[in-house]
């Protein structure tokens, strides 16, 4: 090349140079803002504009004082210092104002005009629309008040932007009923824990929290005895925190292992617990009789009642006494939600007997749970889910096990995976779903939120990006945290079911690397061998580091004292890897240290391998299991990889 065109070459591209750092192509481009659940439309307008220090607030007649509360904080939270309050809409407004209300009101209509939007119509429904001309006009119109409180929900996540596009958002949930049941084996959340995972359920706009640990006596084993009044004082500070999230809370009683189903006063005495329940604001009930013997009766009496004992008796009895406790909850309250029950046969959509006794006896108020085709199922279909609603004779409640890690081939693990393999579609066969969270609140939530955004928008999920927003949303929008989370997760990816296979599998991300490592050493060239080997190393380090980032980073402590063997054991790992990683990078350069590196990589994964549960935290105590089957087996075959030189 000549002087003249090496000249010319330079100056071309230096003036391209310039042109992409010019202000013109350096302003704030207009993006589409990722919100989660992922609402069913939102489209970009024109213009954004900034939000500034002060801002106008104008609340419709009709919005709940909480609301206007929530929205008030969400402006002070995003920096506004100065909010004046107006009871009209400016001619033009001279800085953001922020309209919110019903969408009946006038004002939330003529605000809605101006953005040329329109009302969302279905129940929970909300439109938030925000207008770029002058200082900014931003709407939030409530189909009713739950679709305000998640039009809230909706701003607060718009709100983390620096700078407010024009856009428009409608939306509503697919599925009426999204939420979780703490229904699992083990030691039951703390209040404390609840407290924080009913914040974070209607920060998610689900809308049912079902209160049914195993592990409340007085809810199963006792079910007869009342609570005491220290517990019912505290269950009655969780209601308030629920209504306040816009989530229903839902007592769940199950009377199973002892009840006589003939007696009256066994049901006389139901009746009451629910009062008293009542008695500290809860409004919604359920009645569980999942895990229980149904082919003996309790009692003499339900066989003169009911007849000789089995399968098909027990349906008949049991709807005997929930069609009694659905006619109490409507005499008690009229505008109570309908009873939910889970069955006995609540683990598949096969037909039979019992199955029968039920659609024949249910009065079909009654809402109906089952586990999909298993207790842990591999997947949901559309088609799962057809069956279903044939054999209970009504559209079911989908109780998830997932992220639940009570059951045996559970232990020692977190279920850290996305929520994954439920069909879209199932929304039109479907009433809801609820998780059955981890023992662990905080780690939950990971998968929860997955379960929750596929029940407002199944058809516009996506499992991934999700998941990244749950890490996100963990590390309080930390970048670095949040790439140590996904660290983590991917350690225990892992899901699996109560038979040999697993439905998630183990460490995907990791593995595909040890794989690249492996193929490389056993075929690749010098370069290709060192280039896997760096890759090895960075992997080994940022699993090594990424627990004290956790621990540093996630929003919650809550999380890092609930994964705190999990976070141990990561990092012992980590090390083990990197010393490994170090025997393959020696061996490979001929150096007998190797020996030392692999040894030593043996030893610490001995010890990483011994990190035990903590005592009680779970139902089965027992081993930290972290990217098992991957991790462990790559540092274990890793000195037959290559030969060591005798040095
Ligand atoms: C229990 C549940 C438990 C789960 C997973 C249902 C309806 N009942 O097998 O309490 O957490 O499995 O172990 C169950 O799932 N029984």
């Amino acid at each position: 090349m000549t002087r003249a065109a090496n000249r010319w070459t330079g100056g071309a591209l230096a003036a391209i140079t310039l042109a992409l750092l010019t202000p013109a192509a350096q302003a704030n481009p207009v993006t589409l803002p990722a919100i989660f659940p992922t609402p069913v439309s939102m489209t970009l307008g024109d213009g954004t504009f900034p939000l500034g220090r002060a801002a106008t607030l104008i609340v419709a007649p009709g919005t709940e004082p909480e609301t206007a509360a929530l929205v008030r904080t969400l402006l002070v939270q995003a920096g506004i210092t100065e909010i004046q309050t107006a009871t009209r809409l400016p001619a033009t407004p001279d800085r953001a104002t922020i309209v919110i209300g019903p969408d009946s009101a006038a004002l939330v209509r003529d605000a809605l005009n101006r953005s040329q939007a329109r009302a969302e119509d279905k129940p929970e429904g909300y439109t938030l629309t925000t207008r770029a001309t002058g200082a900014g006009l931003i709407t939030l119109a409530g189909h009713d008040a739950d679709g305000l409180f998640h039009a809230a929900q909706s701003f607060r996540q718009l709100l983390t932007r620096k700078t407010i596009p024009a856009l428009t958002i409608r939306d509503h949930p697919a599925m009426p009923i999204r939420g979780t049941i703490e229904g699992f084996y083990g030691k039951p959340w703390s209040m404390a824990d609840r407290t924080k995972h009913l914040n974070f359920l209607g920060q998610m706009k689900a809308n049912t929290y079902v209160y049914s640990p195993k592990d409340d006596p007085f809810a199963r084993d006792k079910w007869r005895e009342a609570y005491p009044a220290e517990t019912l004082k505290a269950l009655g500070t969780l209601v308030a925190t629920a209504r306040a999230n816009h989530v229903d809370f839902v007592y769940a009683i199950s009377p199973g292992p002892s009840i006589c189903f003939s007696n009256p006063a066994d049901e006389q005495t139901l009746l009451r617990k629910f009062a008293a329940l009542r008695g500290i604001g809860v409004h919604s009930f359920y009645v569980a009789l999942d895990d229980i013997e149904y082919q003996k009766w309790n009692c003499e009496a339900d066989k003169a009642a009911f007849g000789p004992s089995g399968a098909q008796a027990a349906g008949v009895a049991q709807s005997k006494l929930l069609n009694a406790v659905q006619a109490d909850l409507l005499k008690q309250d009229p505008a109570a939600r309908p009873l939910i029950m889970v069955p006995t046969e609540y683990y598949d959509a096969k037909e039979s007997p019992y199955k029968a006794a039920l659609r024949a006896n249910l009065n079909p108020r009654i809402v109906v749970q089952w586990t999909g085709t298993d207790v842990v199922p591999p997947a949901i279909s559309v088609p799962d889910a057809k069956a279903a609603t044939k054999a209970f004779g009504r559209k079911t409640l989908l109780w998830d096990n997932y992220p639940v890690n009570d059951y045996a081939s559970s232990a020692g693990r977190l279920l850290l995976a996305p929520y994954a393999k439920r069909e879209a579609g199932l929304s039109t066969e479907l009433t809801g779903i609820l998780s059955n969270p981890m023992n662990q609140e905080a780690p939950s939530r990971v998968a929860v939120t997955g379960v929750l955004a596929f029940g407002w928008n199944d058809k516009g999920y996506d499992a991934d990006r999700t998941w990244h927003f749950a890490a996100r949303d963990l590390a309080g929008d930390d970048a670095h945290a949040t790439a140590a989370l996904l660290e983590l997760f991917d350690t225990q990816h892992l899901a699996p079911t109560f038979g040999s296979q697993p439905w998630q599998e183990q460490a995907p991300r990791l593995k595909a690397l040890l794989d690249h490592v492996r193929e490389a050493l056993a075929n690749g060239d010098e370069g290709e061998r060192r280039a896997a080997l760096a890759m090895l190393r960075a992997k080994a380090d940022a699993i090594t580091d990424a627990p004290d980032t956790i621990r540093a980073g996630v929003v919650d402590p809550g999380f890092a004292e609930q994964a705190r063997p999990w976070l141990e054991a990561m990092q012992l790992w980590g090390r083990s890897l990197q010393l490994t990683a170090a025997g393959l990078a020696a061996a490979d350069q001929g150096s007998a240290t190797a020996t030392r590196y692999f040894a030593d990589a043996g030893r610490i994964a001995a010890q990483a391998a011994a990190v035990q549960s903590i005592p009680g935290a779970v139902r089965f105590d027992g081993p930290i299991k972290i990217a098992d089957g991957v991790l462990d087996t790559f540092i274990a075959d890793a000195p037959s990889l290559i030969a060591v030189s005798a040095g």
